[in-house]
């Protein structure tokens, strides 16, 4: 265990990040590129990546294009696509774990079952799962927000004797060619998984439980021609982040505000699309969404809607009763029971939410727990800080997600912030910050009193919204405001010892 020359006495580490998707490499390379080289990378897998390493179901790719979905500081003139596939983006993750030599710092396979807070020595104690114990002044936690499946609450589920697995957990083992296969759920994984297995399967039915707003992709294979060019002229790849990002910007009040005429625009050329991939005029009204265009995410593809004329896919919009050991049983309007014999079952319906950023029992100062801190929802100082818990840091917290544009903006505004935080703590300027309460409340108040004014509030159900009907998911604002928002780390939000 290491020990930066002018850290305090007793930690064995400056800094513990615990994750090392891209939250946690980005964090990595910051602290070592502001000479803090006594941290620890602790990772559950037996290696990084995060969602990246998690989701390998075919057809998974990022839906944000990839020269704004990479860190600004790791350029990679390289991407095969403009939107990366998922295998494309675990290789740059890796290369870059390699290229800052994060390797030394990693700790695979191990997991944190419970953070406790000195009071007296102002550091953090993490318990891991190999019964070791570690110390660190300053935590950072970059679990992401989306890593656990949330299989469906559906009767007999674990009835099922077929193939069953979730979109994150995929069994590549498993060959679904010539087989029967079921898909529940059309969200941004489904909307990528359904058309790359439909020219195997034999026969594939998507149970849609609501329709939801999709919009072009555009994807193209990027030519060696431009490849070599961002390689000599490094400024013209930024030039195309750049745009990319305002670009993204200047959509989002169509997608985030609560304004039916705004949100008609991006309505209107949703309709137009799904006018160009589906003929079937009844099949196009199953696939209609009826809420406002931005209260759940929006998905962007090409090929989804086109599947569903072809013969060997059915869209099921009726619902689920329940699953027997041989397939899914469903009801129409009209009370008739359908049943659905399949040999696979896939499930594309998301993560869990609320508590993901505190996976395991976090003890804070005066044995505050976080679960308990945030057992009415997730709150924190811009994301990032919780009363009560010093020197614990969250990337990815509470009302940090975009609706609009690369979650990677938000990504490095909290890497930067936190980073600044550490270098005081470091160069023994302060011992821990702890973010004011009245600071915390204030913000969030803030927060949650401009939610009503987003689309994300205009009556859906999403997996942005709390048991309470509150989002604590995404931030209402522009990403640049969050950016500005957090350039500098204020002394005066904390109470310094
Ligand atoms: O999950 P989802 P996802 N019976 O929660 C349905 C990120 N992501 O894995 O809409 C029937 O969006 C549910 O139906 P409904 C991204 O942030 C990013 O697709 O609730 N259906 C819905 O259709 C995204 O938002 C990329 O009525 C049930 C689906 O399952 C997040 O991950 C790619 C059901 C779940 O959709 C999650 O996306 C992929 C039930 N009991 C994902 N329960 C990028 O490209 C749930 N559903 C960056």
């Amino acid at each position: 265990m290491s020990t930066d020359s002018n850290n305090t006495d007793r930690a064995d580490y400056t800094v513990a990040v615990i994750g090392s998707g891209f939250g946690g490499i980005g964090t990595a390379i910051k602290l070592k590129q502001a000479g803090i080289n006594s941290f620890i990378m602790i990772e559950r897998a037996p290696e990084p990546g995060g969602t990246w390493r998690d989701n390998t179901y075919p057809g998974c790719a990022c839906d944000v294009p990839a020269n704004a979905y990479s860190l600004s500081f790791d350029p990679n003139p390289d991407w095969k696509h403009k939107f990366a596939h998922a295998d494309e983006i675990q290789a740059y993750l890796l290369r870059t774990v390699d290229k800052h030599g994060l390797g030394e710092h990693l700790r695979f396979e191990t997991e944190v079952s419970s953070a406790v807070f000195d009071d007296q020595r102002q550091q953090w104690a993490l318990h891991l799962d190999n019964g070791q114990q570690i110390t660190a002044q300053v935590v950072i936690a970059a679990v992401g927000g989306l890593v656990n499946p949330a299989p469906p609450d559906i009767e007999g589920l674990a009835d099922f004797e077929g193939q069953l697995f979730h979109t994150a957990r995929w069994n590549h083992d498993y060959d679904l060619a010539g087989k029967r296969v079921a898909v529940i759920g059309t969200g941004a994984s489904a909307v990528q998984v359904v058309p790359a297995i439909a020219p195997s399967v034999e026969h594939m039915s998507v149970f849609q439980r609501t329709p939801a707003w999709v919009v072009p992709k555009g994807d193209l294979v990027v030519s060696e021609t431009t490849k070599q060019r961002f390689r000599r002229f490094p400024f013209m790849q930024k030039a195309v982040r750049w745009f990319t990002f305002c670009f993204s910007e200047a959509m989002g009040p169509m997608i985030v505000l609560d304004s039916p005429r705004l949100s008609g625009i991006a309505e209107r050329a949703s309709i137009r699309h799904l006018e160009r991939c589906v003929s079937d005029p009844v099949l196009r009204e199953k696939l209609t969404p009826h809420f406002q265009f931005g209260c759940k995410r929006m998905l962007i593809s090409d090929d989804f809607w086109p599947c569903f004329e072809r013969d060997n896919v059915d869209l099921v919009t009726d619902s689920i009763t329940r699953i027997t050991a041989k397939g899914l049983v469903t009801r129409d309007a009209d009370g008739n029971e359908l049943f659905h014999p399949v040999d696979a079952l896939l499930l594309a319906t998301g993560f869990e939410t609320g508590l993901s950023s505190a996976p395991f029992p976090i003890t804070g100062r005066a044995g505050k727990t976080l679960a308990d801190t945030w057992k009415n929802g997730a709150v924190a100082y811009k994301g990032m800080a919780v009363s009560g818990f010093p020197n614990w840091f969250t990337i990815m917290g509470p009302n940090t997600g975009p609706g609009h544009t690369s979650v990677l903006v938000f990504t490095e505004a909290q890497i930067r912030y936190i980073v600044q935080a550490v270098r005081k703590i470091a160069s023994g300027r302060a011992r821990s910050f702890e973010v004011k309460q009245q600071v915390q409340d204030r913000y969030n108040e803030r927060i949650q009193g401009r939610m009503k004014y987003t689309a994300w509030s205009s009556g859906c159900n999403s997996w942005y919204l709390g048991e309470d009907g509150k989002n604590r998911a995404l931030f209402p604002g522009f990403a640049s405001e969050y950016y500005l928002r957090t350039r500098r780390f204020k002394r005066s939000d904390y109470t310094v010892r």
